[in-house]
């Protein structure tokens, strides 16, 4: 058995850009699917799957899996950026499909077989105030959904600095952009919660995601403020470029942290893993080059007592969720798993793609990963101008700003 070819779909049946690599063999019908999708980027992922790990991989035997993601991973010589990254995960997890179509077993029996039967899942709940947040988690609460990340404004409470304070207002002549004020979300986080423990209790898990957009010390603050509200985790508090003041942080606050949607290189994980910086290592699987790592870092950071969060926001496909879902029920260190459904065209474009069902992901049985693309019904969905996180073929969201005009991270 060779494989025949290497291809990248592009799709948006949800308004999100996503990509997938089909990579097809000699045997008649026997292929696999993986996830590549890095939406802001997706044409340059496309471009390094078809024109060059194509001529690459032709010809080659699919059952070498780690061999082929040692090979693609050193063939551009420059490696670990989010492109490239992204391609190698579609290859990867593609191949991991075949081999369970091979075999005949679900992915999670050939990661050493279930620990648990499913993925307890967190959702996101966002309003512009604590009632409108409220609202959201309590309808999530009666899906029978028991953690929820809750945001006010957006991230960065972005949506609350046109208020009537003044606060945030854009100078004259600032340049467009999202605008927010890093004091006044860093005041209207304790707030929020401190309303929705008032109304909700201590059963519900909740969550926050800072989303980069503090300064370290300003983080610091935040997560301490945040203590009496026992959240799950406070997610990306630091930017990673940032993460040298993790040990500050630690020592200051036992509010837990979760880091990693942004990590594309071994070296920004591996020292807070071993220093027992973060709870909580939320990578985002096809950004480190699938699942071949994503078995390694999970191994390293059961070591250190950290556990697993994978990113699972909708710029993942249906064939990531899945991927991540298998993960979950395999690792012994798994934590939760983020999880952002989706309209039901998704399930079109993706059979067999994993759904949430009282609180948990639960993957299917079918040999592989479980789910497939429908390149006829995905091809009625391209890629366009104004898709989530585009407008006019400009990434927007990621040119966020504060009062003085100055970028910030997003
Ligand atoms: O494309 C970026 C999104 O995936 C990211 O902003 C979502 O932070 C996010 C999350 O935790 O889901
Ligand atoms: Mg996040």
């Amino acid at each position: 058995m060779h494989i025949t070819s290497v291809r990248c779909i592009l799709t948006a049946p949800a308004g999100v850009g996503l990509a997938v690599v089909k990579v097809e063999t000699s045997e008649a019908g026997l292929h696999g699917v993986g996830c590549a999708t890095f939406t802001q980027r997706a044409l340059a992922v496309r471009t390094v799957v078809e024109e060059y790990l194509d001529p690459l991989l032709h010809g080659r035997d699919p059952s070498g899996i780690e061999d082929i993601w040692q090979l693609v991973y050193q063939n551009a010589y420059w490696r670990n950026g989010p492109v490239l990254n992204n391609a190698l995960s579609g290859i990867d997890q593609a191949l991991w499909d075949i081999k369970g179509k091979v075999a005949g077993m679900p992915l999670y029996e050939l990661l050493g077989g279930k620990v648990r039967e499913g993925a307890a899942v967190y959702a996101h709940a966002e309003g512009r105030d604590a009632d409108e947040v409220l609202d959201q988690v309590l309808a999530l609460r009666a899906d029978g959904l028991r953690h929820v990340r809750c945001q006010v404004g957006g991230y960065g409470a972005a949506r609350l600095t046109s208020r009537s304070t003044g606060s945030g207002g854009r100078l004259p002549h600032a340049q467009p952009g999202q605008y927010f004020d890093p004091s006044l979300y860093a005041r209207a986080v304790p707030a929020l919660f401190e309303d929705l423990r008032a109304a909700l209790g201590f059963e519900m898990e909740l969550l926050h995601d800072v989303h980069e957009r503090l300064a370290p010390i300003d983080a610091i603050r935040l997560a301490k403020d945040l203590e009496p509200y026992r959240l799950f985790f406070l997610e990306d508090p630091l930017a990673p470029e940032d993460r040298g003041w993790l040990a500050r942080l630690r020592a200051q606050t036992a509010t837990p942290v979760a880091m990693g949607e942004l990590f594309t290189h071994p070296l920004e994980w591996q020292e807070i893993i071993v220093r027992r910086q973060i709870d909580f290592i939320r990578v985002h699987v096809s950004d480190i080059g699938g699942i071949t790592p994503a078995r390694k870092l999970a191994a390293l950071a059961e070591a250190f007592g950290v556990r697993t969060a994978f990113h699972g926001p909708s710029d993942v496909s249906p064939v990531g969720h899945a991927a991540n879902v298998h993960l979950d029920v395999a690792l012994p260190n798994f934590g939760i798993q983020e999880y952002t459904g989706g309209p039901d065209v998704l399930r079109e474009v993706f059979p067999g793609a994993p759904e949430q069902r009282d609180g948990y992901l639960v993957p299917t049985d079918s040999p592989g990963l479980g789910v497939d693309i429908d390149e006829t019904v995905a091809a009625r969905y391209p890629l366009h101008a104004d898709m989530a996180q585009f407008r006019d073929g400009v990434v927007d969201w990621t040119q966020s700003r504060r009062p003085d005009g100055s970028l910030n991270r997003p």
